[in-house]
């Protein structure tokens, strides 16, 4: 009989059809999530633990990586890693990696889904026959905007970021981008200056990634640039947003309309959003669909098991 590699699981994987069960069959998984007391638990527990999986919503800190003397990987379930200290795992020759790609489709409709239901009005819409208003009062709800043919900025052209612009020409749209840098492999135009693109931009797409680098980067003359008939989109990470200023944007009619998935103090949702006809609000879902959430597991898993078999990672986080 051989027995299983003991690991250390940070939190439940809930969201994940059945990553909780399969790690559990294949390895001797000590649930973090459950211990009475983290650090006397990783004390008592941690030695000889190798590997740990965690999630960005867990996130992995340079606390309990370096409570972890014999640590040699940290897989994480989902593409952002903001919340695992990857510098202090790499000072330590620790391995970290994530689940790229697999989500990004899912991840670039749902922000058009938020684009065109911000623009078209749709959970205003929906609200209003829900409440049974349609023939009860006149009119209908306030008109919406068209979305095709208008002019899309993608703040962070990455993996999911060039997904989500891809999808724009099947929408006749103009596209452009900024990044810190100007990428010289593709075609769309680039913005060096945030608010300028959000000048252009009839709708602001937010697919950077999250982090100290990127905290309150569209912040409230970002917001006012796009003005009160921009669209701002946020399928990345809430803090990248200074909501602050963009419920007050929203409230003084600076801007026209705000549909999000993720919000800086997930998982509270500002009241004065909770009541805006101006917001479409998602529960960070971005990644959420059965296909997507399948092959994340599938990638963490592999990623654990080709620590385990090979020694290395197989989507290591650079
Ligand atoms: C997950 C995500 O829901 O991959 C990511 O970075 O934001 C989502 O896919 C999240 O990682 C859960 O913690």
């Amino acid at each position: 009989m051989t027995t299983k590699h003991r690991i250390i699981q940070v939190g439940s994987l809930a969201g994940s059809p059945s990553a909780n069960q399969r790690l559990a069959e294949r390895y001797d998984v000590i649930e973090l999530w459950k211990q009475p007391d983290r650090k006397t638990a990783l004390a008592e527990l941690g030695k000889g633990v190798t590997a740990v999986v965690t999630s960005a919503n867990f996130g992995a800190n340079a606390e309990l990586i370096n409570a972890l003397p014999d640590l040699k990987a940290i897989c994480s379930w989902g593409v952002g890693y903001e919340t695992i200290d990857v510098q202090a795992a790499h000072a330590r020759g620790v391995q970290v990696s994530n689940t790229p790609d697999v989500l990004t489709d899912c991840v670039a409709d749902l922000a058009w889904g938020l684009m065109i239901a911000g623009a078209r009005r749709m959970g205003q819409g929906e609200r209003f026959v829900r409440a049974g208003q349609w023939g009860q009062v006149h009119g209908s709800i306030p008109l919406g905007q068209r979305v095709s043919g208008k002019k899309l900025g993608i703040v962070g052209l990455g993996r999911i970021g060039e997904a989500i612009a891809r999808r724009g020409i099947g929408f006749d749209m103009q596209v452009r981008y900024h990044n810190r840098r100007k990428r010289d492999d593709v075609d769309y135009g680039y913005e060096a200056s945030l608010t300028d693109l959000a000048a252009w931009a009839d709708f602001l797409v937010v697919a950077t990634v999250g982090g100290p680098a990127t905290r309150h980067l569209v912040n409230r003359e970002v917001l006012e640039a796009l003005g009160p008939r921009g669209i701002i989109v946020n399928i990345a990470r809430g803090p990248v947003i200074d909501e602050a200023a963009l419920v007050a944007a929203l409230e003084a009619g600076k801007l026209g309309c705000a549909a999000l998935d993720v919000f800086e103090h997930e998982p509270k949702v500002p009241e004065a959003l909770i009541k805006s006809d101006q917001a479409v609000l998602l529960p960070h879902i971005g990644s959420a669909t059965l296909e997507t959430r399948q092959a994340m597991e599938d990638l963490m898993l592999e990623n654990l098991a080709a620590y385990f078999d090979t020694g290395r990672v197989i989507t290591p986080v650079d």
